[in-house]
This record gives structure tokens, sequence and C-alpha cells, in this order.
């Protein structure tokens, strides 16, 4: 295999671990604290959770371990988008598992929860693990989007754990995945299986995150890496002076990863989809915001700029939102049909006047014709739109563009800059974990076996204190129905982890609000530069502007 000279040097990295996870197995004793309630919706939650409902927090000390000895063979699954630290997890499970009882056995299920239901795993060896420590990706076991919520899945997964003596099956997932390790873990007690459940937080999204858990693995590095790639093109604009850049970052829904940009790069401007649909802002509205930083900008001689756009901006955009409901319905059922057999995209669009309401007309008429014509075109297999391809970065960069042209003609406007836009997700989902998330990654998963050695089922592997140094860190569990509360999903009431949007009066955003009209205007931009693995504490070891301050604000 050939590997990169930093690959070679991150195979030799050891994680840090929680001050009381660092003397090894046989010392880490467990101390039982209250009972927990949901967050929400307490009866309906008990009633469907009646064996794993109501257990008590649990957080690891420095002590003799009391744990029953037992063989165990425990089954991991990574679930969903890549994050940077997924390895880290399995290694630090396979670590703790091994220094417990060499005889026991961890076994790698392939592509995400597809491998349990197909009986698809590997088994993890000493050889095989030690080439993924410390790197990006989940190509160890792969991953998959098969979600594990119904009893006829159950009942295979039962099957596939008592053909290979599984006792726990570690679920690495984001907020979806965690709930259904909740469903799952419920199933298996209640069910008698003997087979514990234990959840991980995962996701570059940040949006899995709550009173308990501080963070979702994977943020801290891809945001770093955005960020790195943001601040690079600050410097560029700044040298060349004569383009705006419109950068879209992932994030599927909510807008952290955005503002952790914003916070990082001091970029002109950022949106916050939260933002948006509190103030129910229109195209026109963002539109105008944006561009009025751009005229200032121009007419100060400062004719660049940067504009961070997060994924899910059109969603939050109500009449965004009433546009898309409209066209679903426009093309429901044989219609499609009807429309795909239009001879040209004039016939089209004459059909969708006559089929759209008037105020929704106007904003489909505002919209690039590319866009337009994406709205229609590509669409999922139910025939509804999907918003998360459309392309927000060229939209808005199109709809300045547009607004300037106006401004120019009327006077105001004395600038001259062009436009470029950019997509950054897929390159920050896979990158050499930070120090943090190699750190915070391995302490889940080394954690999540201690979990299962004292025999808890239903809990998320917890580490919190994560804005002091790792020996603080304070590792232990809680159980994943106190997270939850009832949703309404897919016309159905659900119990479900709680997505953590963007709080407009959270500390990140305040902090965000104060500064904002002065990043518009001024130069200050901020210049992260890459992760650095090797080097002061101070450089390598930092977390996200997010969680210190939201840390500092408790
Ligand atoms: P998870 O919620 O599974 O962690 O995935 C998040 C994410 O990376 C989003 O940021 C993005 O919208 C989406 O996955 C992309 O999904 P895919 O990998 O299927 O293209």
């Amino acid at each position: 295999m050939n590997l990169s000279p930093l690959q070679i040097a991150r195979y030799e990295y050891s994680p840090k671990l929680p001050g009381m996870l660092r003397n090894g197995v046989s010392e880490i004793s467990v101390k039982v604290g209250e009972p927990t309630q949901s967050v929400a919706d307490q009866d309906k939650i008990k009633a469907l959770f009646p064996n794993t409902y109501g257990k008590e927090e649990i957080k690891f000390e420095k002590g003799t371990n009391t744990a029953a000895p037992k063989k165990q063979v425990v089954g991991v699954i990574l679930s969903g988008g890549q994050a940077p630290g997924g390895h880290n997890v399995v290694c630090g499970l396979y670590d703790a598992l091994k220094a417990t009882n060499p005889e026991n056995v961890l076994l790698g299920f392939k592509g995400g929860p597809s491998g349990l239901l197909e009986d698809d795993f590997i088994e993890m060896t000493d050889e095989y693990i030690n080439q993924y420590r410390n790197t990006g990706g989940f190509d160890i076991i792969g991953s998959g989007r098969t979600k594990l919520e119904t009893v006829p899945q159950f009942e295979i997964a039962t099957e596939v754990c008592k053909k290979h003596g599984v006792t726990a099956i570690v679920i690495i997932g984001g907020d979806d995945s965690n709930t259904n390790a909740a469903v799952l873990a419920e199933y298996m007690a209640a069910n008698n299986t003997g087979v514990q459940v234990i959840g991980c937080p995962k996701t570059i999204d940040g949006d899995l995150k709550n009173e308990d858990i501080e963070i979702s693995f994977g943020f801290d590095t891809a945001t770093k890496t955005y960020s790195e790639l943001i601040g690079n093109i600050e410097r560029d604009c700044n040298s060349a002076k004569k383009y705006w850049h419109f950068i879209k970052v992932m994030g599927r829904s909510a807008s952290h990863v955005a503002l952790e940009c914003a916070l990082e790069t001091q970029a002109n401007i950022c949106l916050i989809g939260e933002e948006v649909a509190a103030k129910k802002q229109s195209l026109a509205d963002i539109t105008k915001q944006i561009a009025d930083a751009v005229e200032a900008r121009g007419n100060n001689g400062e004719n660049f700029g940067v504009a961070i756009i997060p994924e899910g901006i059109v969603e939050f955009v109500p009449e965004f939102g009433k546009l898309i409901a409209e066209i679903n319905e426009l093309l429901a059922g044989e219609k499609t049909a009807e429309f795909n057999a239009l001879p040209s995209w004039e016939a089209k669009y004459a059909f969708i006047e006559a089929g759209l309401t008037k105020e929704s007309m106007a904003v489909f008429a505002m919209l690039p014709t590319g866009i337009q014509q994406q709205l229609f075109l590509e669409r999922d297999p139910h025939g509804n739109v999907q918003v998360s391809l459309i392309e927000s970065e060229k939209l808005f960069a199109e709809l300045v563009k547009n607004e300037l042209a106006a401004r120019k003609e009327a006077g105001t406007y004395k600038g001259k800059c062009g436009f470029l836009t950019h997509f950054f997700g897929y390159e920050g989902r896979c990158a050499f974990p930070s120090n943090f998330d190699a750190d915070y990654c391995y302490s889940l998963g080394y954690n999540a076996f201690m979990l299962i050695s004292y025999g808890y089922t239903g809990y998320l592997s917890k580490v919190s204190n994560l804005s002091a140094p790792a020996e603080e860190w304070v590792a232990g569990g809680m159980p994943i129905t106190k997270m939850m509360n009832i949703e309404r999903r897919n016309g159905e009431d659900k119990p479900v982890i709680r997505k953590a949007l963007v709080e407009l009066d959270g500390a990140p955003f305040k902090f965000f609000e104060a500064n904002r009209d002065k990043w518009a205007v001024e130069t200050c931009f901020l210049y992260p530069g890459a992760i650095q693995y090797y080097g002061p504490a101070s450089v390598c070891d930092i977390t996200t502007k997010t969680l210190k301050l939201e840390q500092e604000a408790k």
C-alpha cells in the first residue's frame, strides 16, 4: 500500500483519553447518577420505551472495575454521511474490548446498517485496524443510509446476532440513526435477546447536540477544512481585488457549519437559515442584504468579498417553501408524464405559469433559468423537488448580480466586480481528523465499550467538558430516550431525538450578530490556515469557536 508521510506519522499518534479512562480498563469504575426523563412528551416516550426509559445517567471514574466478566462479541456499524474520526471510534472500541479480554471479538458490519441485515461483516484484527488509526473516511467498513427501523428488520438483526453470538451493537450515526438505535435497544430488551445497543454521536452538520452532547464528531475537522479554504479564498480576493466569491457549505438543514466558518474567517456575509425563517425573509430581502454589502464595499473601492451560504438555505425561505409545495402538487401523479411530454422549455414554462399561484409564479420568475429548470427536471423517485440539489450559491450570485446591474443603472453602485461560486462539502468529510476529533472519537469508542461491559443498553456514549484539555474530559453515558420527544414525521407521531438548529439567542449567533455589520463592509478577514497536527496545543488541540462560545456562556 502507498502511504503518504502524514499517514505514516498519524499511525503513531496516541489519541488522548479523558483522565478517568487513562489507567487501563481494570481501573474504571462506574458512578450511577439520577434517573432521567425525556426532554418532552414524557408519558408518550415512556409508554413507547417501557424497558429502556428513565434509566440513570452514567459517569466513569478511576476505581476498581466491577463489571461482570463475560466474553463480548460486538458488532459496529457506521451510518450515514462520512465524518472525520469515524475510524477512531472503531479503534477506541476495539482497544477497550481487547484490553478487557483478548478473546473478545469486534465485527464490523459493512456498508452501513444494511451490513447487519445482509450478514455482511469483517472480523477486526490488529493488522487490519492498525491501517486505519487516526485516518479520515469510513472506508474501514463503509457506510450507508439504510434505516434500521422496522420490526421485520429487527427480527433479521436478531437472527444475525444469534448466529454469531453478538452481545452488543454500536451504531455510529446522526440523530436519525441514534433514534433508531434507541428503538432497536428497546426491541432487543423487550424480546430478551441479550443484545445491548449503544450509539455514538456523529455528523459534520453539528445538529446532533443538546444539553448532554456538546458536539457531534466530525464537525470540528470539517469546519476547520472549509475554513482553511475560505480563508485562502479571502486572501486571494484581497490580493486580486476583483471578485466576490459565493461559497456554499454543507449542512443538510441546520446552519451550524456556515456559522462556525463565519466565526473562523470573518467573511463579509454569512446567511443563517434559521434567521431567514424567523424573520420570514424573502429571496428579495436576502438579495438586498448581500447587494448592500457589495455596493458599500464597491463604493469604497473594495471590489471583492466573500459570502457564505448554508446548504439548506432555500428550505428556510418561506416563499420558496410554498413554491416547492406548489410544484410538487403541480406534477403529482400522472401530471409528470404530461409535463415531460411537452416539446420545449417555452411550452413547459407556459404549463408552469398556468399552474402556480400568482405569488409563487413571481418567485419562480425571479430565478435564473438554470435553477428554474433544475426545479422541474431533477426530482426524487416520489416526484418531489430535490431541494438539496439546488445550487443556492449560483442562485444568490445571479440575483445579486442582477440587483447590482439595476443599481448601476440607477447610479447608486459605482463598483465593478466578477462573481465566482464554490461548494465545499465532500472536501471536509474525510479529512484526517484534527487532534480534537481523533481524541474525541477514540474516547467515544473506548467509552462505548465500557458502557457495554457494565451492561448498559439504549445509551449514547457521552464525553463532555470538551473545551477543557482532554485530561479533564468527563466520560459516561446518557439514555437516548432522555433526548427524545414526539414529532410529526410523514403524517405520523414519532419518537425522535430533537434536531438542534442554530439558536438565535445562543452565544455563537449572538457573537456573529454583534460583529457582522462591521465584517460586511470592512475587510476583517481571518486566515485560519490548514489543520495542524503537530506543534503547540494552543494551535493543534483547540476546538471550534461555536463550542468555546457555548461553553463560556454556561
Ligand atoms: P449525516 O447527517 O448522515 O451525517 O450526513 C450529513 C451530510 O454530510 C450533509 O451535510 C449533506 O447534505 C449530506 O450528508 C450529503 O449526503 P450524501 O453523502 O448522501 O450525498
